[in-house]
């Protein structure tokens, strides 16, 4: 079965068995618990919702299918999932190699939450850069966390390269894929053992769902996730677990249209001579184009870039803007723009955004589905007045 149609079957095939009534769409199960007939027998298996819910079960079904993996677990947020993952498969003493360019709310989860207070150690690398990695592995390293094309300046590293390098130490590797979605970058297929999503993004696509999920081929890492999600209780609701199965049935075109939109406008701000930097995957100008062509089956829908003016007048550019929200969070079907040193990246110190290149006046955008029109014409006439 090809992408688009796990995307839309996978996980919600109708019940035409006695007692089912064809539903064409997933029903979403609300209770909490399920009647049994006999005091040890739990009705289909299902006992309890915390541990097992049929319209989670399906989203899992259908999310494990969209990365070609054996497993998936949905849970309440993106960091819900790492913090999960985290609880699973490390203990105090273990040491995490991370790229240096990550979400600022994982950032402030590792340093605030597991290094000051459950004693997990983390070091922060440019992951581009492999030798830097092969350097950076210490006895203690049991993992290593990767964000690509990273949030917020879309650096993107060699799964598989660093995969390699992990497999021969037995160190797990995890992949953030957020910013592209299984349509565009399926790394389990590329040597990672474990993927990971805030379904918040583009799997649910609409801004009105809080969601994160894991994926993964491994039974016994399955096991202990599974083991966790359920004695730690940060699950997907029943109501949003249809809510990403409802979102993933467009994904493959949105996230073809959101791609079409963002080449077009990296295109024009290269071009505008009051911006300084573009930094988009699918322009030739990105210094891992060559590597994103390869790795990626498409380049995304998000840009950062850096105008010629200093941040006050940045931020001006950005309240002038007609039809991207200012607005924290991505990968919606409306355009979103922030700063993110003033917003997703503001708990990361100033000195650590200094040393990976996030300038205080760095812009993203996350490009909608919109008219692309629209679009370039709304940047024209807030660059016109820069
Ligand atoms: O917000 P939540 O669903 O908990 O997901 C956290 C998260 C994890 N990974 C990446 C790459 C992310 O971008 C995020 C959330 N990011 C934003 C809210 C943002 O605006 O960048």
């Amino acid at each position: 079965m090809k992408f688009e149609t796990k995307a839309i079957h996978l996980g919600e095939e109708p019940n035409l068995e006695a007692g089912g009534y064809g539903d064409a769409v997933m029903a979403i199960h609300l209770t909490t618990t399920f009647a049994r007939k006999q005091v040890d027998v739990p009705t289909q298996g299902y006992e309890y919702s915390r541990s097992g819910n049929p319209t989670r079960d399906a989203l899992e079904k259908r999310l494990a299918g969209l990365e070609n993996a054996k497993f998936a677990l949905a849970f309440a947020s993106g960091l819900a999932a790492e913090t999960n993952l985290i609880l699973s498969l490390l203990k105090p003493g273990d040491h995490v190699l991370a790229f240096d360019d990550l979400y600022g709310g994982t950032r402030r989860l590792f340093n605030r939450v597991f290094r000051e207070r459950f004693g997990i150690q983390f070091s922060y690398v440019d992951a581009r850069n492999i030798e830097m990695m092969k350097l950076s592995i210490k006895k203690e390293t049991k993992l290593i966390w990767l964000e690509t094309p990273t949030n917020p300046l879309l650096k993107i590293c060699d799964i598989q390269a660093i995969a390699e390098i992990a497999s021969e130490k037995q160190i797990i590797v995890v992949v953030d894929n957020t910013f592209l979605s299984p349509y565009f970058q399926k790394p389990l297929d590329l040597g990672a053992d474990i993927s990971l999503h805030s379904t918040t993004k583009y799997m649910n696509g609409h801004s009105d769902s809080v969601g994160g999920c894991l994926m993964l081929n491994n039974q016994t890492f399955y096991e202990k996730l599974k083991f966790t999600q359920n004695a730690v209780g940060a699950i997907l609701s029943p109501f949003d677990s249809y809510m990403i199965l409802r979102g993933t049935k467009t994904l493959a075109i949105r996230m073809k249209q959101h791609e079409a939109n963002a080449l077009k406008i990296s295109q024009f701000l290269e071009k505008h001579s009051k911006i300084t930097k573009v930094i988009y995957p699918g322009l030739e100008s990105h210094p891992e184009h060559h590597l994103a062509t390869r790795q990626m089956s498409g380049f995304g829908g998000m840009i950062s870039f850096e105008l010629n003016a200093p941040l006050n007048e940045t931020k001006q550019f950005v309240e002038r803007l007609k039809y991207p929200l200012i607005a924290e969070s991505l990968g919606g079907v409306e355009s979103l723009v922030e700063i993110p040193a003033l917003m997703t990246h503001a708990s990361i110190p100033k000195e650590e955004r200094a040393k990976i290149g996030l300038s205080d006046n760095l812009v993203r955008l996350s490009v909608g589905i919109e008219n692309v029109e629209d679009l370039i014409e709304d940047l024209e006439q807030a660059l016109d007045k820069v």
